[in-house]
């Protein structure tokens, strides 16, 4: 058998950790032949809820655990790990503005980067989940500069199942026969769930472009974009509590991807640093369709993109160049 790998989760006393470290420590995201030591962050008061997760995940009497290590240090959290999960961050409080939450985050999102830096194998595999992921991804990288930008991203995976699943539903198909719907930009409202370039398998031979097999072009523009947009919202609505069964199954979808690769043909969505492909904002960390080989993602070129999709990618670029704007200023007025 292989060596044991370590991989870290943040916010790991928290709802998404709870459905994601099953997922982790049953193999489904770095293979059934891959043993794991798990590290386990959360913050000191979390520490009794924190061995409670730690009993359960013994009690699932999983093979390829090998060990736990559950703290609330950074030095340990990160030590010599292969692949980070980062979930932990401060939530939006009532009354909380938009620059309260990103100063929080900031501060959060500089110290894990500081500890992936300096404890983490250089070729760790970051995954930023909690929120605002785009941004806090690009903080975390820029206080790891020892660490390839290359190797951080964020996660908008979530919302092409979303989106996925939407597409899947309307054409009474399975989610499997929707192929290549694409999340740009930030994830947040103003994200643009894209299926110009999707398809799907109706059962008629070769797979048809969604648009050819909806035909309905003010759905796909309209209905399907603000329903993706605001599914969190929905979920919260009527759950409660904020998505977190379908939130790990994403993060499980991101890294498995990162790990594996994709299949020929097919394109995932994540946010990745942007080169300024698609007239996007380049620096900033934007969610494009990318092919994965080698543990190596590639942004991919020369999908069509329309005058309606162009506008929508302006509005999330902006968004996501104003979070960078206030982040940045956070680093320095604190003398971050
Ligand atoms: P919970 O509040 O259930 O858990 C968060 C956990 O993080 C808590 O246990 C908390 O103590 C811990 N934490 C806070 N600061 C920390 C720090 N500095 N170091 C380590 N741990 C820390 O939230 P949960 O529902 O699990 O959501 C986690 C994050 O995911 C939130 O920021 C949420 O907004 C974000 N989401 C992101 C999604 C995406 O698609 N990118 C979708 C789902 C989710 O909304």
């Amino acid at each position: 058998m292989a060596e044991p790998i370590r991989v870290v989760v943040t916010g790991a006393a928290g709802q998404i950790a709870y459905s994601l470290l099953y997922q982790i420590g049953s193999g489904e995201v770095f293979g059934k032949d891959q043993p794991l030591i798990l590290h386990l962050l959360d913050i000191p008061p979390m520490m009794s809820v924190l061995e409670g997760v730690v009993m359960e995940i013994a009690d699932c009497a999983l093979p390829l655990v090998k060990e736990v290590v559950p703290t609330a240090d950074p030095a340990v959290a990160f030590k010599d790990v292969e692949a980070a999960f980062l979930v932990g961050a401060m939530p939006r409080k009532e009354g909380m503005e938009r620059k309260d939450l990103l100063s929080a985050n900031v501060r959060i999102f500089k110290v894990q980067g500081e500890a992936l830096d300096k404890y983490a194998k250089k070729s760790v595999k970051v995954l930023v989940v909690g929120n605002p992921a785009n941004t806090n991804a690009l903080i975390c990288s820029k206080y790891a500069p020892s660490i390839p930008r290359q190797n951080f991203s964020a996660m908008t995976r979530l919302d092409q199942n979303r989106a996925k699943a939407q597409i899947a539903a309307r054409l009474g198909i399975g989610v499997s026969a929707v192929r290549n719907v694409i999340i740009w930009g930030n994830h947040s409202s103003t994200q643009f769930p894209d299926a110009r370039n999707a398809t799907a398998d109706i059962g008629k031979g070769a797979p048809v472009p969604v648009y050819e097999a909806v035909k309905d072009d003010a759905w796909l523009q309209g209905d399907f974009v603000t329903t993706v947009q605001k599914r969190g919202a929905a979920v919260i609505s009527a759950r409660k509590m904020s998505s977190a069964m379908s939130a790990a199954k994403a993060a499980a979808d991101h890294m498995h991807d990162l790990w594996f690769g994709t299949a020929p043909g097919e394109v995932v969505s994540m946010g990745v640093i942007s080169d300024g492909s698609y007239g996007a904002p380049p620096d900033v960390v934007f969610s494009f369709p990318v092919t994965i080989k080698n543990k190596q993602w590639e942004i991919a070129q020369g999908l069509p993109l329309d005058d309606f999709g162009k506008e929508k990618l302006a509005i999330t670029g902006k968004e996501l160049l104003e979070e960078r704007t206030e982040a940045l200023a956070v680093c320095e007025s604190c003398n971050l």
